[in-house]
């Protein structure tokens, strides 16, 4: 660790987008800073060769786009082109379509199962072996740190192929006493939060269970969906088995909808995941939808506080907050209300906010400008509304889309910083006396993905986890994810389960 500052920082309180910092009573809350920073301690870029342009990959090759139109995916951290990606459409989905029917019913769904396994562990030991070269592209595309995409995204998204490697020659133990069989070809869509693990937590189950797979990446991060393919030739893996489309919201609903189609796998927006159901209502398709959330991580006043502090800052800075799970509502006894606010205050004062590529870095980029207008948006709404904003001074990079770690106190149930899912580095602090207070306002949300509790009463936390309508509940940990462990939601959260067993399950269909 050293004191020196590192170059082209911007001083404390500017934002270059109109962020958190320009809203009103913003300036005034801002904090001390640390004395100490690290010096720059940059990934380096060598390691990926990201190419001008990049094609579809249908039926096991690269290929031009039918009408020949392309999109331009940026590096969130220097607004810098990456690269040109072929935007597909609809006539595009079809010979995807088309390739990945003909390869589930001539190869892979008559693979010996343990021969499917064989592709399965091959790839995830690929993705192992290219595990910096899609920790880097991962960070250039999204802005996430690169210690997140090389120690959680990339690591997590190996274990996943690996993990349902081990199911696909076991699927008669998967439902016991059932005659388990593929459902045929999967339709997927996928958010730009986690690109590399969501497309993981989608294919992987898909293939193991005996599916062929066409993929439809996020419109600003389709760069390791597309090293993926890569991945994908490189085990050679049969033509046709995964087909990956890069292209806008349209195009996806034309893979989806499409009655070759056997299921359907969708995370994302509520708001999209509701046209979604709606638009393959009445045609019989299987459904698995991974949408929004507006956790509540719960602190109790026998918490040991300094890992409860750990573990808020854990909740909602991840991934810039960008995270469906994100414990992005602080629920505080209010017994000990003042004295965890205060010790939040001074870890939030400690986050490194900066270039994702830098391997010291805590918070990165914000994925994209309308990203960083919906959160400064909302931002601004919570402060209208009458909370208490404060941020600490750090200071933003010159370029790129950066937003301070913002923390709301004061907070009322009714404000939309309370309601509505920001997805982005903003904590609303809302306090309670009573357990039972604690559990109702924990569920007055229309989501339901995920909670945390911290107390150092273990029945307590049986109690509490038991009332909580989440489709997971972290005790004493946040933010903890496992291919063996199911994850999904309730109400506006979507239904279904991705990972485990049950994330199997939902590509079977079962006789
Ligand atoms: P969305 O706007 O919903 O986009 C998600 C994906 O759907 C993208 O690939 C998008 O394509 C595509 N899409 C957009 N409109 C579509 C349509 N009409 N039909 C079919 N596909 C369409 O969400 P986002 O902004 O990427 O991600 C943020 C949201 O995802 C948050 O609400 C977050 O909570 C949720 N999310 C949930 C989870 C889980 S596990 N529950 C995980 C990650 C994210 P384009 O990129 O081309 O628009």
């Amino acid at each position: 660790m050293s004191p020196r500052k590192p170059p082209s920082r911007r001083p404390a309180g500017v934002t270059p987008t109109g962020g958190a910092a320009s809203a009103p009573r913003a300036a005034s809350a801002l904090a001390a800073t640390t004395p100490w920073s690290y010096a720059p301690a940059p990934e380096s870029r060598e390691i990926v060769s990201i190419r001008p342009r990049y094609g579809l990959f249908i039926d096991g090759r690269e290929r031009a786009p039918i009408d020949g139109e392309v999109t331009v995916t940026y590096n969130p951290a220097t607004e810098e082109p990456l690269a040109e990606i072929a935007k597909g459409s609809p006539a595009d989905a079809d010979r995807a379509i088309e390739a990945a029917e003909r390869a589930h019913r001539k190869v892979w769904s008559r693979l010996a199962p343990r021969e499917r396994a064989k592709y399965l562990y091959r790839i995830s030991r690929i993705m192992q072996e290219r595990s910096r070269e899609f920790a880097v592209t991962e960070t250039l595309d999204s802005g996430k740190p690169i210690r997140e995409s090389r120690d959680v995204d990339v690591p997590l998204a190996a274990a996943h192929f690996w993990y349902y490697a081990g199911w696909a020659d076991k699927l008669d133990y998967a439902v016991p006493g059932r005659s388990p069989e593929s459902l045929g070809v999967v339709g997927q869509v996928i958010p730009w939060n986690f690109p590399l693990l969501m497309l993981a937590w989608k294919i992987a189950p898909a293939l193991a269970a005996g599916n062929t797979v066409v993929l439809k990446p996020a419109s600003t991060t389709p760069l390791t969906a597309l090293l993926f393919a890569d991945v994908c030739r490189q085990a050679e893996l049969p033509d046709g088995v995964v087909n990956i489309v890069t292209g806008p919201g349209s195009t996806g609903m034309s893979i989806l909808t499409d009655p070759r189609i056997a299921k359907v796998a969708f995370t994302g927006s509520t708001a999209v995941g509701i046209k979604i159901a709606q638009g393959i209502a009445g045609q019989g398709k299987a459904l698995t939808l991974e949408l929004g959330g507006k956790a509540a991580n719960i602190v109790f006043d026998d918490a040991a506080l300094d890992q409860a502090v750990e573990g808020v800052i854990n909740g909602i800075f991840f991934n810039q907050g960008e995270v469906c799970c994100a414990g992005s509502r602080l629920l505080v006894q209010e017994s000990i209300a003042d004295e965890f606010i205060a010790r939040l205050r001074d870890r939030m004062g400690t986050l490194r906010v900066g270039d994702p590529m830098d391997k010291n870095t805590d918070v990165g980029a914000i994925n994209s400008r309308d990203q960083m207008e919906k959160i400064a948006e909302l931002v601004a709404s919570g402060v209208a509304e009458g909370a208490d904003l404060w941020q600490p001074a750090c200071d933003l990079p010159s370029r790129g889309w950066f937003f301070r770690p913002t923390l709301f106190t004061g907070v009322a149930q009714s404000h939309r910083i309370a309601r509505e899912e920001i997805f982005g580095p903003v904590l609303a602090a809302i306090t309670f006396r009573t357990i039972d207070e604690a559990i109702e306002k924990a569920n007055n949300t229309a989501y339901g993905l995920s909670a945390g509790i911290w107390t150092e009463k273990g029945s307590r936390i049986l109690d509490v986890a038991a009332r909580l309508k989440a489709g997971v509940v972290w005790a004493n940990t946040f933010n903890r994810f496992d291919p063996t462990a199911p994850f999904g939601g309730y109400k506006e959260s979507g239904y279904g389960r991705e990972g485990g067993v049950q994330g199997l399950h939902a590509y079977l269909r079962m006789s």
